[in-house]
C-alpha cells in the first residue's frame, strides 16, 4: 500500500496504512472530541494511560504538539527546561517552547544523546534573581539524532533523583518508545514511571497516519487538554485517526523487531563499507547513520539508484527502517550501498 516506488528510508512517519489498519478506521465509531463524546479517542487514551501506568492520557495531532502542550503544562513563562543538545524539542519543533511557553532551553551535550545525573546536577540553577527557574528536565527515548539509541534505564533512574531531588518536573519524549520497549523487553510503564509526563508517537513506527498520546496525572492532563485547544488542536470526530493508532498499538508492536533487525543489517554493511557514522554497537533500534564527505551530494546519488535518505548533517545521512520497508528492499538497498560506497 506505499504510494510510492522510492525505496524510502527519510523516516519512520512515511509509512502508508495497511489495508487492515483502513478497515479499522472505516469501521471506527466517532463523536465530537472536544465534547469528550469520541469513543475511538476515549479508548485510545484509556489505553495508552494503561500501557504507560498513567491516570490519564491525551490524544493529539503531533509529536510536537505533544511535547508543547506537555511543557506548557509543566512550566510558566521565565523557566528553564533543561534537554540534551540534540534533542527534537530542541532540533527540530521551530522554536516553540520559547515562542508557546515562554520558556528557554538549556541543552547540554549527551553522549549518544543521553545526559548523566552529574551532567543535570550541575545544570540545576540556583535559586537567584539573576537566573531563570530551573522546571523540567526532558529526555528522548529512543533517541532519534543519537541514532535510535535506547537510554539505558540505570542512567533515568539517576537522573530522575537528582530532578526529584531539586523538586522538578520529568518529561519524556517517547515518540518512538516501543522501539526501546521491543529492543529491551523492558515494559512501557517501567520506561515510563519515572516521568511526570511521556510523549508516544503512533505515527512513527507504529504505523499510524497520524497522532501521538501524552499521559500523566489527571492534573497534568487536564491542563494540557486545554492547551491542546489553545494550540489550535482540539479536533472533532477524529476517532477515525485514533482508531488507526489504536490499532498500531495493537498489531504494529511486536513488528518492531523486523526493523531493528532489517537496521542492524545496514549497519553492519556499512560498518563493513567503513561509513558507519558511530559504532555498531550504537544502533539500537530502527536507524542508521552513515558517513560520508558530502552528504546532499550522495542523497542524490543515492536517489538516482531510487533510495531515499535525508542528509542530518554536511557529512552525516540517516536511514530509518519502518513498516513499509520489506526484506527484498533491504537487499536492493544493500546493494546499493556496496555499489555506491566500495573502497
Ligand atoms: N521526528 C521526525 C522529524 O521531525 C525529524 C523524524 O523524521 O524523525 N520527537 C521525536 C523524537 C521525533 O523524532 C519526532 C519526529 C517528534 C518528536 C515530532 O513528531 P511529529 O512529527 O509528529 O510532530
Amino acid at each position: 500500500m506505499t504510494q510510492t516506488h522510492w525505496i524510502d528510508l527519510r523516516s519512520d512517519t512515511v509509512t502508508a496504512p495497511t489495508p487492515e489498519m483502513r478497515e479499522a478506521i472505516f469501521q471506527a465509531p466517532v463523536g465530537d472530541d472536544v465534547y469528550g463524546e469520541d469513543p475511538s479517542i476515549n479508548a485510545l487514551e484509556r489505553k495508552v494511560a494503561e500501557l504507560m501506568g498513567k491516570e490519564a492520557a491525551l490524544y493529539v495531532p503531533s509529536g510536537t504538539m505533544s511535547n508543547q502542550v506537555a511543557l506548557k503544562a509543566l512550566t510558566v513563562p521565565g523557566d528553564e527546561v533543561i534537554c540534551d543538545y540534540n534533542c527534537h524539542v530542541f532540533n527540530y519543533e521551530s522554536g516553540a517552547a520559547s515562542a508557546l511557553s515562554g520558556v528557554q532551553l538549556h541543552p547540554l551535550p549527551g553522549e549518544h544523546g543521553i545526559l548523566t545525573a552529574e551532567q543535570v546536577s550541575n545544570a540545576l540553577r540556583p535559586a537567584n534573581d539573576h537566573f531563570a527557574t530551573s522546571r523540567v528536565v526532558t529526555l528522548e527515548n529512543t533517541h532519534n539524532r543519537a541514532g535510535g539509541v535506547v537510554y539505558p534505564l540505570e542512567v533515568i533512574h539517576a537522573v530522575h533523583a537528582v530532578v526529584k531531588g531539586a523538586g522538578l518536573k520529568f518529561h519524556l519524549d517517547g515518540a518512538r518508545l516501543m522501539n526501546a520497549v521491543v529492543a529491551t523487553g523492558i515494559p512501557a510503564r517501567e520506561w515510563a514511571a519515572p516521568f511526570d509526563t511521556v510523549s508516544l508517537c503512533l505515527s512513527k513506527g507504529l504505523g499510524a497516519p497520524v497522532g501521538s498520546v501524552l499521559s500523566g496525572s489527571k492534573e497534568i492532563i487536564t491542563k494540557a487538554h486545554r492547551f491542546r485547544k489553545m494550540f489550535g488542536g482540539g479536533m472533532r470526530q477524529a476517532g477515525l485517526l485514533a482508531a488507526a493508532g489504536l490499532y498500531a498499538l495493537e498489531h504494529h508492536v511486536e513488528r518492531l523487531a523486523e526493523d531493528h533487525r532489517r537496521a542492524q543489517v545496514l549497519g553492519e554493511t556499512l560498518a563493513e563499507l567503513g561509513r558507519l557514522a558511530d559504532d555498531l554497537e550504537w544502533v539500537h533500534t530502527n536507524m542508521v547513520f552513515l558517513k560520508v564527505d558530502n552528504a546532499p551530494e550522495f542523497s542524490d546519488r543515492l536517489k538516482a539508484e531510487g533510495v531515499l535518505a535525508n542528509a542530518t548533517s554536511p557529512v552525516k545521512l540517516r536511514m530509518v527502517t519502518h513498516l513499509n520497508f520489506d526484506d527484498n528492499q533491504l537487499d536492493q538497498t544493500v546493494s546499493v550501498l556496496k555499489k555506491l560506497l566500495k573502497r
